[in-house]
């Protein structure tokens, strides 16, 4: 009889209980583990997204490398196959880092493109120092193209062949130095050396050493600068009437959350009409644009760069059609990495990641239009 009482009093807890009459505290809810956010820009984007890389962060630092894993699906060589890593003296050329990253690229699907052949900037003090008639020259040029190349014939996709031959204000060619308080509008060693038609032999000569590569002429400032953008499409044209080989056009955008919205869609317009690939190349967005070393990065700034990375991805989708939409590169990772940190020493915060490898809000608002 007092088991019979027992299990009633049981059975009328249980019924009240269902009904949320019970007195008792319900128990605290199980914890629901965090969503996992597993949609990625390579997962979601129409064409290639990357970015140039550091290869010793690369090899030393997991949580950079998973995200070019997870994230990416090209790679830029930053610095690792400019002259001064991979040419350090003129009879030696070390390939060390940029077979790391070619290996890192195959055996994980990604595409390399490198960068870059020839530059006025970033030439080693013993290519500075060279002393040689201009057959030497000519020599030097031709032997470190076709050497790089070659070597990186099968795994680079598509090179840098010629970078920012062309003066920022006047669209000039660079030959002499205009003015020497920057390097910005520094004159060309090449077009010293070997001429006015040096970029169309530079051309020539990668297509020599591997004629299925795609190569680029890539230069920064044509959103600004509508007399340099005229100055390429010159070049792109002479190159067409002349059977060079050209495939695309790097537009680096090193921009900032001022930058004209007309002049973006200006330059993007003018450089797909001339129908060939279009690489945004070495994307990044500053937020400091009177460089203030005591600037805080608010939440306001955040959404500012966020807006500038999807107006970017959502023009470069409307206005370059698909089939010359070579992709989207950003320069490096981290907001730490940033040329914009450790080359120009500006307070700035101009990547998609920021110093903790965490994602900021300019990853999820680029991701949502790279999707769209
Ligand atoms: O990001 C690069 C930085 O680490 C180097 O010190 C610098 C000089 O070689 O070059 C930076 O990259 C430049 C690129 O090669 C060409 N376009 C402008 C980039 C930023 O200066």
């Amino acid at each position: 009889m007092k088991m019979k009482n027992n299990l009633s009093a049981l059975l009328l807890a249980f019924v009240l209980n269902s009904y949320g009459c019970s007195k008792k505290a319900d128990p605290p809810p199980a914890p629901v583990p965090p969503v996992q956010d597993t949609t990625t820009l390579k997962g979601v984007s129409p064409f290639f997204v990357g970015a140039a890389i550091d290869v010793s962060l690369l090899q030393n630092n997991t949580l950079y490398r998973n995200i070019l894993l997870q994230q990416e699906s090209s790679i830029t060589t930053e610095n690792t196959l400019k002259w001064p890593s991979v040419h350090p003296s003129e009879n030696v050329f070390d390939f060390s880092g940029g077979d790391y990253i070619a290996s890192f690229c195959s055996s994980n699907h990604k595409r390399m493109h490198g960068h870059c052949l020839v530059w006025y900037q970033s030439n080693p003090a013993w290519l500075n120092n060279f002393s040689g008639d201009s057959l030497a020259w000519e020599n030097l040029f031709k032997t470190h193209i076709q050497t790089v190349v070659s070597h990186y014939k099968g795994e680079a996709t598509s090179w840098d062949v010629v970078n920012e031959a062309f003066h920022d204000e006047d669209g000039s060619l660079r030959v002499n130095d205009k003015n020497t308080s920057d390097n910005f509008d520094d004159g060309c060693i090449w077009a010293r050396h070997l001429g006015r038609d040096y970029i169309a032999r530079a051309f020539i000569y990668a297509h020599q050493a591997d004629s299925s590569a795609l190569l680029f002429y890539n230069d920064y400032g044509q959103e600004w600068s509508d007399k340099k953008t005229d100055s390429i499409i010159a070049m792109v044209n002479d190159f067409k009437a002349r059977h060079i080989s050209i495939n695309g056009l790097g537009i680096q955008m090193h921009t900032n959350i001022n930058q004209s919205k007309d002049g973006i869609i200006n330059a993007f317009k003018k450089l797909a009409a001339t129908g060939l690939l279009i690489h945004i190349s070495e994307l990044d967005i500053s937020v400091n644009t009177s460089n203030d070393p005591l600037l805080v990065f608010t939440g306001a700034l955040a959404q500012q760069q966020a807006n500038t990375y999807a107006f970017i991805a959502t023009q470069y989708k409307l206005l370059v059609p698909p089939a010359q939409q070579y992709g989207i590169t950003t320069w490096n990772v981290t907001d730490k990495d940033s040329w914009i940190r450790t080359y120009l020493n500006h307070n700035d915060w101009p990547l998609l990641f920021n110093d903790s490898y965490a994602r900021k809000p300019a990853f999820y608002s680029y991701r949502t239009a790279l999707m769209q």
